[in-house]
Parts: C-alpha cells; structure tokens; sequence
C-alpha cells in the first residue's frame, strides 16, 4: 500500500492537502508521521526522508510498495487521479478539470501574506492578531479577497456543497486555508465562510483536526504569536 510521509498535522499545512485527497475519497494509504524537529544536520526529520532516497527534504511524499516516490503536492495531486481514474481526483468535465488546477496552481504559487502572516496553528486561536493584520497588512487583504472570490465563484458556479460539486482535491489544496481563516477569524463572506465550515466538519477534516489537538509539539519555527509554553 502506498505510504503518505507527513510531518505535524498541527503546522504541516503542505502535508494536510494529500493527506485530506486520499481520506476524503475514501483511496488507502499507510500514514508515515515524520514530525518537525530542528532540521538541522543529523536531525530526525531530515534522516527519516533521507532514508526514501529521493533527494527531497521535505513532505509531503508519497512512496509506493517498489519505492517510486513522488513529491510536490500538485505532483502528488496528479499522481492520485492517474493511478485512480475511476475516483473523480479532479472534475470531470475539463473546463471545471482546468479551472481546479488554475485554482490549485494560483494557491501554490502565491498568497505569500497569508502563508507568511497566518500559519496553519491548528491548535490555537488569534482573532485579536488576525483583526490587527487585515488592518495593517495590504497583502493579506488582497490574499482574503481573492480567497473569497475564488470560493464564491466556484461554488456558485457548481451550486456546491464542494467547489466542484462533490468533494475533490481542490477542496482539499484549500482546506489549509481554512485552518488559517477560522483560527486567526479572517472575515469572510456568508457564501465564503459556509464552504469553510462545511470543510472543517468533513469526517476526514475532524479526524485530521482531532489528531493535530492530541500533538501538543510547540514548533518555535511555526510559532510567530505563541512564546515557548
Ligand atoms: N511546494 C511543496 C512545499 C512542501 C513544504 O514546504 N513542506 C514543509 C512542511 S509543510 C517542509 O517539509 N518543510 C521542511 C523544510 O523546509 O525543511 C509542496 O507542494 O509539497
């Protein structure tokens, strides 16, 4: 069975988007819980990806039973729907297919002030900071309101309950996204903030959620707001 190598499911916001694909549409995979340490060299981390032997340092990674690994989320995206065509990974129909990667490819690449300024910290809650950044940061409310836009557009386009209709990997390249907007309450639309609860109370969502709680690893890294407890 293929294994999925994540790190902390508190911080690794790169980790819960395969992650979410494969438990979401229901395809097996072995977890592989590579958690965060110092990164440094010698670190456990590092060794424990280094031992896959593909050259990367960082999750996700997706490695099959011969040992075939295949990194970068959109990669692994692809990779999902190519080795399950009868799930539908992507949307059926080509021009919502293109329309999702867009979507996806447009959130890998930018959104830097929202990445940068709100970090996936499943555990805690910031809606003092996240009220002060929508009103000192230009950028994270340029990055809100294309959120918005991209949610409202698509769901209006499908008529949801998902961005595509049923759920599907797009959902889950957001669902970070998600966490970001609901811990730091990041003001979203009705329509914007519905599809957001509707991704937070997805079965697969609530277990990803209830196992980050039971961490309680503090990563200084991903910890600008929180001292060391
Ligand atoms: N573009 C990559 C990003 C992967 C990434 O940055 N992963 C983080 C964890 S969320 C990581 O492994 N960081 C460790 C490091 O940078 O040393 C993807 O799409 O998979």
């Amino acid at each position: 069975m293929m294994k999925l190598y994540i790190a902390n499911k508190n911080y690794s916001s790169w980790s819960l988007r395969p992650w979410l694909t494969l438990k979401g549409l229901g395809i097996p995979f072995e977890e592989v819980m590579v958690r965060f340490d110092d990164f440094g060299p010698g670190s456990r981390f590092h060794a424990a990806l280094d031992a896959i032997g593909a050259g990367v340092r960082k999750v996700p990674i997706l490695v099959e039973d011969d040992g075939f690994a295949v990194w970068e989320t959109l990669a692994i995206a692809e990779y999902i729907a190519d080795r399950h065509p009868e799930i539908a990974v992507w949307p059926r129909d080509p021009q919502a297919r293109a329309r999702a990667r867009s979507y996806c490819a447009e959130m890998h690449a930018g959104f830097g002030s929202l990445r940068n300024l709100c970090p996936m910290n499943i555990e805690a809650y910031f809606p003092e900071i996240g009220t002060r950044l929508m009103e000192s940061e230009a950028g994270l409310r340029k990055d809100i309101a294309r959120i918005d836009q991209i949610w409202s557009e698509a769901l209006a386009a499908s008529g949801g309950p998902f961005l595509f209709g049923e759920f599907g990997a797009v959902d889950a390249y957001f669902a970070p996204v998600v966490m970001r907007a609901t811990r730091f309450a990041l003001p979203l639309s009705p329509a914007a903030a519905a599809y957001a609860k509707r991704i937070e109370q997805l079965p697969a969502m609530a277990e990803w959620i209830a196992a980050a709680l039971l961490e309680q690893t503090y990563v200084a890294e991903d910890e600008p707001y929180r001292g060391h407890r």
